[in-house]
């Protein structure tokens, strides 16, 4: 770099998580001890191959880039440090395996304990990872994440530690922060704002976002939601509490979703709508985002399966700026991605015989 470069360089910022960037859309004061793995400030990457497909300008939100991979930490960096501000010493949550991943870590970071119901033999294998390297109490309860969470909220009512499921209404607020980065990132509200819907917290902390952009004039005007569930769990789209949700996108196995209401008057005031997607769309969607380089998880590709369902059914209109959220890593599930990819062939120590395997 020639001196005079190096003068007038403007140094890149570096991102400080999502309370320091929000601070003032935020339930927080000067005097709030601020928890943070400089979660937040993920990706928004524009897809030709889904714009090509659906007519449409498709971004997608990687928040698998978050500091646990999934879009957990942007709520749990607040619920755990209004905990702290209170003076807690324990938090407790229910998990499908992200919140209890996030939960574990900004515990461990604040230097508290953290208990973490999962359902047994229900949790991809990286998230048990996860909890169990953070130090978490990991208990497994028989029955599936409904129940956990029951247990969990009786827990918290009765014993002195906080629960950090999206019921604390701190993960809504930080888990809005989603929505004021694809603002700011595109300079204007997308048309379209697709998600997965498993405990519907998540869809109902961006409504919430997009809404409060819009009222304080920073958006002309908030973007559709479309919220996805998964076909054999979609209590929203049936209409009823479902007793054995069953899909394999297991972040989203939940039959009575805590924000039932908030997500159903998310979609309905933005104009949008929850709808469900097959298990066979969510692998479709899932290996088709791999194979533009996004690794996301199951779960998160129903916003994609969603996209292409509702592109196919005419419901989007052409050139019309469409988000959908990667809401966590593929890499917490790699069996998935491994499954089906066939065994590689096994060769010499010889170039000529890798070329002659790769047909060159
Ligand atoms: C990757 O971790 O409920 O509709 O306990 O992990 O806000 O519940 C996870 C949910 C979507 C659904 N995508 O979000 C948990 C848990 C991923 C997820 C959802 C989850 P919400």
């Amino acid at each position: 770099m020639t001196p005079q470069r190096a003068a007038t360089r403007t140094r890149p910022r570096p991102w400080r998580g999502v309370i320091e960037e929000y601070r003032d859309w935020l339930p927080v004061d000067a005097s709030t001890p601020v928890v943070t793995l400089a979660e937040g400030g993920t990706p928004l990457v524009h897809s030709e191959a889904l714009s090509q497909t659906t007519g449409c300008e498709v971004y997608l939100k990687f928040e698998g880039a978050n500091p646990t991979g999934s879009f957990k930490d942007r709520g749990m960096t607040l619920a755990i440090s209004k905990a702290i501000e209170a003076g807690a010493r324990v938090v407790v949550c229910a998990s499908t395996g992200n919140t209890s991943a996030s939960a574990a870590a900004y515990a461990a970071k604040a230097g508290i304990v953290c208990a973490v119901l999962v359902p047994a033999g229900k949790v991809a294998a990286g998230k048990m990872a996860q909890t169990l390297v953070h130090g978490a109490r990991l208990l497994e309860v028989d029955g599936n994440f409904d129940a956990a969470l029951e247990v969990a909220r009786v827990l918290a009512e009765r014993y002195p530690a906080v629960l950090v499921n999206s019921v604390n209404p701190y993960r809504l607020q930080g888990q809005k922060t989603a929505a004021f980065e694809i603002c700011d990132a595109l300079g204007r509200a997308p048309d379209y704002h697709l998600t997965p819907v498993g405990n519907a917290g998540n869809i109902a902390s961006h409504w919430m976002g997009y809404a409060e952009y819009a009222a304080a004039g920073a958006i002309e005007r908030s973007p559709v939601l479309f919220g996805f569930q998964a076909a054999g769990a979609a209590p929203i789209v049936e209409g009823h509490p479902v007793a054995n949700p069953s899909t394999i996108a297991t972040a989203i196995r939940i039959g009575n979703p805590a924000s039932w209401e908030l997500a159903e008057k998310a979609a309905a005031e933005s104009g949008g709508q929850i709808l469900s997607v097959t298990d066979r769309d969510i692998l479709a969607a899932y290996r088709r985002v791999a194979r533009e380089g996004l690794f996301a998880e199951l779960a998160s590709s129903a916003s994609v399966a969603g996209l292409l369902r509702i592109s196919s059914e005419g419901r989007l209109e052409t050139h019309a700026t469409v988000v959908c959220v990667l809401t966590g890593h593929g890499l917490k599930e790699p069996d998935w991605a491994i499954a089906g990819a066939g065994t590689p062939p096994r060769l010499p120590v010889d170039a000529d015989a890798v070329a002659a395997a790769l047909g060159l």
